[in-house]
């Protein structure tokens, strides 16, 4: 039996941080984001319900967050070096995963690239294991590559949400067009599997708290953002104003006027 709940509650927030390897340190980092110890501790006074984090991240630092906030860890990456097909390969197994703490693994599809049917191989025999053990699967569920003309054509959106069902995925990360219309069909599209979205690049605060409320508008269960949060000012302040959006249901222009005041 896959037990989301420790990770799912109701609705959910988790936090990102496997940036380092994706996009390097120079890209999103900064003399204070740089240290992992700083993120973590985000996480930690601000209960967000899973750290995402690489293997290297969570072994080396994990008395820093472990028992204090749930652990999700991401068994495959890459860098944006290669101006390729994206393939993100396996880099941690199912088992060190679980051995290093993980109440879930997450995992990268890049949907439409040249090498999906390998990311859909690889995937597959993490749900099977990671089910086996009762850990549940998140799938960022991102169309990537040469063949992909619009990362957020909702067609392509709904297209990799149910993808991700059918691969046997319990959560799937997706990117926010900001179309609610659109997003619903995409939720729709994704049936029994949760959906958290992503947040992206740093966005100013009231267009960052309305693309979360469109997301949770169209039905989302929450959302797993990273630069939004550990790049803001005051991270915890922004977590608050999440915390209201996506647990409260408040409306991202209350939060506007309330921070305005
Ligand atoms: P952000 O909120 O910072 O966008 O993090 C979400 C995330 O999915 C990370 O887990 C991942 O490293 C990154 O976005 C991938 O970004 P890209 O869109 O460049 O592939």
């Amino acid at each position: 039996m896959v037990n989301i709940h420790k990770i799912v509650p109701n609705k959910c927030l988790f936090l990102a941080y496997d940036q380092g390897l994706e996009h390097g340190p120079s890209s999103d980092f900064n003399e204070t984001n740089v240290n992992p110890e700083y993120v973590l501790d985000i996480g930690v006074k601000g209960k967000y319900n899973g750290l995402i984090l690489l293997p290297g991240v969570a072994e080396k630092y994990s008395q820093n967050f472990l028992k204090k906030v749930p652990l999700i860890v991401k068994l495959n990456g890459k860098t944006d070096i290669a101006k390729v097909d994206p393939y993100s390969a396996q880099i941690c197994s199912v088992s060190r995963a679980i051995k290093m703490g993980a109440d879930a693994v997450g995992y990268t599809v890049y949907v439409g690239s040249a090498f999906e049917s390998t990311m859909f191989k690889e995937f597959s025999k993490i749900v099977e294991e990671a089910h086996d053990h009762g850990v549940p699967v998140i799938a960022w569920m991102y169309p990537r590559g040469r063949f992909v003309h619009n990362i957020l054509d909702t067609n392509v959106l709904a297209h990799s949400a149910r993808a991700g069902l059918e691969l046997g995925a319990d959560i799937l990360k997706l990117n926010n067009n900001d179309d609610l219309p659109g997003l619903k069909w995409v939720v729709k599209s994704a049936g029994k599997a949760k959906i958290v979205f992503s947040g992206g690049s740093k966005l100013s605060e009231p267009d960052f708290y309305k693309h979360i409320e469109f997301g949770m508008k169209a039905g989302g269960t929450g959302v797993a953002i990273g630069r939004n949060v550990w790049q803001a000012e005051d991270p915890l302040a922004v977590t608050r104003n999440l915390k209201k959006i996506v647990l409260e249901g408040k409306k991202a222009e209350d939060i506007i006027r309330e921070a305005t005041i």
